[in-house]
């Protein structure tokens, strides 16, 4: 087989990138170890940046977001008791995000997909990386019990955290930056009216919380809990109740439990390995960054590393430009390593920290205290939640 671009991950970067290239007329072939209903069952992000929905446009894919996304132009930081209300709109000139859920996004970009008949290899075993230091890489793998060899011109490496793609790089290419959090989230989707019409971040002296959505009827909140926590210690009761006390008296009274019809467990890292191109191998999203999610920034940045690729891999195609692929790491990783600082800065602003003395508490305090009673400190955070320019 042959194509232009391999692109390995049917996650949001690959099957965005695919479409970005199908609708600039280059050929792609995708390559996802999972089954397509695996990679629809997992449930994570809920916040786009005007970027990123921008960019769903441009690929043709947004129809169903602009008929079903929900708009919010704020949302909430509750603590000391009370709520207090970043105003995104009125902070940044109007922008705002849209609660789309990830995977709704990944089944709109997956239709599309097979709707324009573009070649994906769902179930791709023993995915293998080869000759990527040269102009002719190739991607061999396991598929239907057959090995299958695929010559192309570029490799995308759109495989996660846990893909092959970084892990094929040699150790001496690449320059790994890391830092785990001691704590994870704990995840509970349910099928009732969220608490709040806008997203409520809770810092609490039991921990953070978070109240998101993804729709009217359906919410998705958020617990911190220690390393180590078993979803078996946390049914459904123990959930509402510990997460009413998390909250602001106001949100705690609207909060109503239901039963979950999901609950998971992910634990907070940042991660960044650099650079993102290595010959013909170009990494992006999680494949080559991880942040905590406090920010919403993972699935952004997905997007705007996606953003980068396709213009550079659009220019070399079309034009014969290899300044577009030249600069991408470049372009690419300035923008992640601010994402980086305020997924970081947000996470520690609202977390408890086992180890923190009574001094790191009161500098916390006093910066929640601070942003609660400045523009200046609330413009700041909004510009970054809303989402930096590409
Ligand atoms: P993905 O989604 O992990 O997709 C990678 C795909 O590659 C496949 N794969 C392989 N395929 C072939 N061969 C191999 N050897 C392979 N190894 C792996 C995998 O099966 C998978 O299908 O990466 P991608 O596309 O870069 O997308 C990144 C986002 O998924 C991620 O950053 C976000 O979900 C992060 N995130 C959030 N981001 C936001 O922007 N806003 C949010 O509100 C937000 N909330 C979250 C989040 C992540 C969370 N968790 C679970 C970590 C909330 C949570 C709880
Ligand atoms: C979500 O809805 O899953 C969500 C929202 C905001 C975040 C993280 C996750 O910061």
């Amino acid at each position: 087989m042959r194509t232009q671009v391999a692109i390995i991950g049917a996650g949001p970067a690959g099957l965005l990138l695919g479409q970005l290239l199908h609708v600039a007329g280059i050929d792609t072939i995708i390559l996802e170890r999972r089954s397509g209903d695996y990679v629809l069952s997992r449930i994570r992000a809920g916040v786009l940046e005007q970027g990123t929905v921008a960019l769903l446009e441009q690929a043709g894919v947004a129809a169903r977001l602009h008929a079903e996304g929900l708009r919010h132009d704020g949302f909430n930081l509750a603590y000391d008791g009370a709520r207090h209300r970043i105003d995104l709109a009125g902070l940044t000139g109007g922008r705002h995000v849209t609660i789309y859920g990830q995977t709704e996004m990944t089944r709109d970009l997956m239709q599309a997909r097979a709707a324009c008949g573009a070649p994906s290899l769902y179930e791709a075993a023993e995915v293998h990386l080869a000759d990527f230091d040269s102009a002719h890489p190739r991607v061999t793998c396991l598929f239907e019990g057959q090995r299958i060899e695929i010559a192309c011109d570029f490799i995308a490496g759109c495989d996660g955290s846990h893909g092959v793609s970084h892990a094929s790089l040699p150790a001496a290419a690449l320059s790994l930056h890391e830092r785990h959090y001691p704590f994870g989230w704990l995840g509970v989707m349910a099928d009732v009216a969220p608490v709040s019409d806008e997203l409520v971040y809770a810092s609490h002296e039991r921990g953070f919380a978070l109240c998101s959505m993804r729709s009217a009827h359906r919410s998705r909140y958020y617990l911190q809990c220690p390393l180590g926590t078993e979803i078996a210690d946390w049914p459904d009761a123990r959930f509402w109740d510990e997460l009413r006390q998390r909250l602001d008296p106001q949100t705690a009274a609207a909060l109503v439990d239901a039963p979950s019809i999901e609950k998971s467990i992910a634990p907070l890292r940042s991660f960044v390995a650099e650079p993102m191109r290595f010959g013909s191998l170009f990494l992006a999203g999680d494949a080559a960054h991880i942040v905590p999610p406090t920010g919403a920034k993972g699935l952004n940045l997905a997007a705007s590393d996606v953003h980068y690729l396709a213009e550079g891999l659009i220019g070399h195609y079309r034009e014969g430009r290899a300044s577009g692929l030249e600069a991408y790491s470049q372009r690419a990783l300035a923008r992640v390593w601010k994402a980086e600082r305020f997924s970081w800065w947000m996470t520690s602003l609202l977390h408890q920290f086992p180890d923190s003395s009574p001094f790191d508490r009161k500098i916390q305090a006093a910066e929640r205290a601070y942003l609660a009673g400045s523009r200046a400190a609330m413009a700041a955070l909004a510009e970054n939640y809303v989402g930096l320019p590409f």
